[in-house]
């Protein structure tokens, strides 16, 4: 079977710029895309942006610009970021392409031809920041639920979804797919909701006109949520391209999004997919919120952190180890400075940078930078070689779980038995008698090789210090594959390594 892997990020709104939120859920994609290509995948990775709704039209037209004009200059925001990011998407979708226009009119009327969309009337409280409608019950104080921002009671001629029918379909398939919905408490949340009952779901809307047509009815433009998450088939080709990317690559493997939006991908997007008889994604996983030094971000509060400030002041791969590192993928996280200056120092300029240049510098030192052949082996180090395989392995399981921050740990670990390893043998003693000469080739073929292995390793998350590590230890730093190469034992003797100068620079505080 052909190895291939589809993984999406949520396609952002244009009407914010893009904060460390964002990046965030990107960056989570960017790292496992690069797993798996390193993994031997065809990986198709595609994220983009949402460009339709009342939300976008309003900025727009408050900034004296169309709602086109406002998109093209935030989208261009957007990808200056993932490239400042090394973001490695294969595809940047907008829904205003007329590539997704044509797909989204298709899936509508496949939908309305098989009789699960009708046009009726609709009377609720509408929560325009959030695109959504709330039944009175469902208002808290008379405010949106999700958001506490204030709504309005609107009545519109609307076409509807027959989302009803589908609730014991959907529910059979969280049932019978323990791993769709991810992490498992976010999937008992869904299951609890859906079980609550589903009601069918206005689809169109008449209050505003920057949007997709609905075919037929041009008074109509489809609901912003159908347009959107309809983008996961539309890039791939839907409906024209059938035996292109479309049969490569959907289902997809994994929808990656914010707990925020969960309902949309695991409720309204699989029965859209079910009533056009169109197969599942595999997961949706929903990774929790960042706050910012305690307090929620918000443009109110001016506290809103700008990845492109962090980029430029601390370097693009210590945040992406930190945003990674500092929180389990699923749970809410707090970004502070004082944090992230702690991770930068201890984790990557005292554990991996010291280790990398104290390694290279002895073996210059002692074998004027051409690797030994190991001698023999004491028990010691063998047992620092047999972590490497077992690492590899946990690293694979923690990948495929999303569980970013173990598989880090699994990495550091490595690197703190590494630098133990040298605190333990004490090379520079060995130095001093020849007699020890073969015992040191042992020790310093081991921490090189290591630190080959950790660079491979950490390359999905620190594309840039990967590559680095490896042109150190003469090997081609573009190349950053696994496989074939994740066995102990890759590093030729004889290998030319230059003298490592510092990975990363400590970040001094006041
Ligand atoms: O919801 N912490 O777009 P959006 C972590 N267009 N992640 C955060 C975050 C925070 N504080 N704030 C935002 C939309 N995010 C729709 C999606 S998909 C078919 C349509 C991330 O621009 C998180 O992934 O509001 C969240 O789901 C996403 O940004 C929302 O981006």
């Amino acid at each position: 079977m052909e190895k291939r892997f589809y993984i999406t990020t949520p396609i952002y709104y244009v009407n914010d710029v893009p904060h460390i939120g964002h990046a965030y859920t990107t960056l989570a994609c960017d790292v496992l895309a690069r797993y798996k290509r390193a993994r031997g995948f065809e990986v198709f990775f595609l994220t983009g942006t949402d460009e339709h709704g009342q939300k976008v039209e309003k900025a727009a037209y408050t900034k004296g610009e169309t709602p086109l004009e406002l998109a093209d200059r935030v989208v261009k925001r957007f990808q200056a970021l993932w490239d400042k990011l090394d973001i490695s998407h294969t595809d940047f979708i907008r829904t205003s392409q007329e590539r997704h226009k044509k797909g989204v009119r298709q899936l509508f009327r496949k939908i309305e031809s098989a009789g699960d969309i009708y046009l009726g009337a609709y009377e609720d409280w509408y929560c325009t920041p959030c695109e959504t409608f709330w039944t009175e019950t469902q208002l808290l104080d008379g405010c949106c639920p999700d958001c506490g921002r204030s709504t309005e009671k609107l009545k519109e001629e609307s076409y509807f979804f027959r989302m009803s029918k589908y609730q014991q379909a959907l529910l059979d398939h969280i049932e019978a797919n323990p791993d769709f919905i991810q992490p498992r408490t976010r999937r008992n949340e869904i299951l609890n909701f859906v079980r609550e009952g589903l009601r069918d779901l206005s689809i169109s809307r008449t209050s505003f006109s920057w949007g997709i047509p609905v075919p037929g009815n041009e008074r109509h433009v489809i609901y912003v949520w159908f347009d959107a998450l309809t983008n996961y088939i539309t890039a791939l080709g839907y409906p024209d391209d059938p035996d292109g990317d479309v049969r490569k690559f959907w289902p997809a493997d994994v929808h990656v999004i914010g707990k925020d939006i969960l309902r949309f991908h695991t409720v309204y997007w699989p029965t859209f997919l079910l009533a056009a008889g169109i197969p599942l994604p595999k997961k949706v996983f929903a990774h929790g919120w960042w706050t910012v030094e305690g307090q929620k971000m918000s443009k109110s509060l001016a506290n809103v952190v700008e990845p492109n400030m962090l980029v430029d002041k601390y370097g693009v791969d210590a945040i992406r180890y930190f945003l990674m590192r500092e929180v389990p993928f699923g749970l809410d996280g707090d970004f502070s400075h004082t944090s992230l200056v702690h991770r930068i120092n201890s984790d990557l300029a005292n554990d991996l940078g010291n280790l990398v240049s104290r390694s290279t510098a002895m073996l210059n030192k002692y074998f004027g930078g051409a690797l030994p052949a190991p001698g023999p082996s004491t028990a010691r180090d063998d047992a620092f070689v047999a972590r490497f395989p077992t690492a590899v392995r946990n690293l694979d399981t923690q990948m495929n779980d999303l569980a970013f921050n173990k598989a880090l740990q699994t990495i550091w670990d490595l690197v703190g038995a590494a630098n133990k390893y040298i605190d333990e043998t004490a090379p520079w003693s060995l130095a001093k008698k020849d007699e020890d000469r073969e015992k040191l080739a042992t020790v310093m073929y081991n921490l090189i090789e290591a630190i080959r292995l950790i660079g491979l390793m950490s390359a999905p998350f620190l594309p840039n210090t990967g590559s680095r590590i490896l042109d150190i230890l003469g090997l081609d730093g573009a190349d950053t594959s696994l496989e074939g190469r994740d066995a102990w034992g890759g590093l030729q003797p004889g290998t030319k390594v230059e003298k490592a100068e510092p990975l990363f620079p400590r970040i001094e505080t006041e």
